[in-house]
């Protein structure tokens, strides 16, 4: 056991060494180190992307976890402008003829999926569920998603060819990932690291960057205490996951299902980048990814990107 922990240590300090010797390369060669560069490329993207969004009206803002029925909604209400259509673009050839439903409201955890569906370049028509107006408490609603909330899935061609409605988001995310069998390996070891980020996500960074972006934003009145306490938590949880991208370009090792419902959460929380190098390289890696692009603008209205 101990020869195997010692190994362990070994290869870490390996990586760490070899690490080091490529960030010198790069600081030689280009000034700063790779993860420098990537951030300094977000930086600038974001910086151009307050430029435009202030000459222009904000897109619909995302709301966080049990954000519904805040001014902030109200301000979404054009959002699905377009009304339900299928996302009409190049995919990979999958096996589905029907297009997947998708209900849908334009926040981080609806987002997730939308970005999903376009990885997966599977056929999805976009129903949207304005949680601003309540749509979600329908009964109606209940049978596809007994909790109330977006965002949830049918897929016409369930198992055994017959239709199945998935509710939570990280269901979903697994269901398409074993349905599809990309974004989430089948080998257990490597299953499992995905399982722990992607849970990680559902139950920590969601949830509490939906309690902060609320008390920061949305509450009625301000609290300086929740606004700490979910703040910190928050900048905590960022903190573990640039720990965690120190060795590896994405949380599970391969881009996977786990990333993908990391992306808007981490948008949603306008981290402080030049803290977080590795996360901002992240970020900058997943948003050059076309499909998480296309994903992303699912219920922007038209004629306001
Ligand atoms: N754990 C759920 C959270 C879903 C969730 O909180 N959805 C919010 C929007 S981000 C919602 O539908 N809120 C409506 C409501 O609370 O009434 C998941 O991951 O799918």
């Amino acid at each position: 056991m101990s020869n195997v922990i010692n190994l362990n240590k070994v290869r870490k300090r390996k990586a760490k060494e070899a690490k080091e010797r490529r960030a010198d390369t790069n600081r030689r060669l280009h000034g700063r180190t790779k993860a420098e560069r990537a951030v300094e490329e977000l930086q600038k993207k974001m910086q151009q992307q307050r430029v435009d969004g202030a000459k222009r009206e904000a897109p619909a803002p995302l709301a966080g976890d049990d954000e519904p029925t805040s001014s902030q909604s109200a301000n979404a209400t054009e959002v699905f402008d377009r009304g339900a259509e299928p996302a009409s673009v190049e995919r990979m050839p999958v096996n589905q003829l029907q297009p997947i439903q998708l209900y849908f409201f334009r926040t981080p955890n609806g987002l997730k999926i939308s970005i999903a569906l376009e990885e997966f370049g599977v056929p999805y028509e976009v129903h949207p569920i304005h949680i601003g107006r309540g749509e979600q408490l329908t009964p109606e609603f209940s049978k596809i998603s007994p909790n109330h909330k977006i965002p949830a899935i049918v897929d016409p061609e369930g198992p055994g060819g017959a239709p199945l409605s998935v509710f939570e988001s990280g269901a979903i995310l697994q269901y398409l990932g074993r349905k599809f069998e990309r974004f989430y390996p089948s080998d257990e070891r490597a299953r499992v690291e995905v399982d722990q980020w992607l849970f990680w996500q559902v139950g920590g960074l969601g949830p509490m960057g939906g309690q902060a972006n609320h008390f920061r934003l949305y509450a009625k009145e301000t609290i300086p205490y929740a606004i700490e306490r979910y703040t910190t938590e928050v900048t905590r949880l960022l903190g573990v996951m640039d720990q965690r991208l120190t060795d590896r370009d994405f949380l599970a090792g391969e881009y996977s299902i786990a990333d993908m419902a990391c992306i808007a959460w981490v948008e949603s929380q306008k981290p402080d980048f030049a803290a977080l190098p590795q996360l901002g390289a992240w970020l900058a890696r997943v948003l050059g990814r076309p499909a998480v692009e296309r994903g992303l603008s699912v219920g922007k209205s038209p004629d306001k990107p």
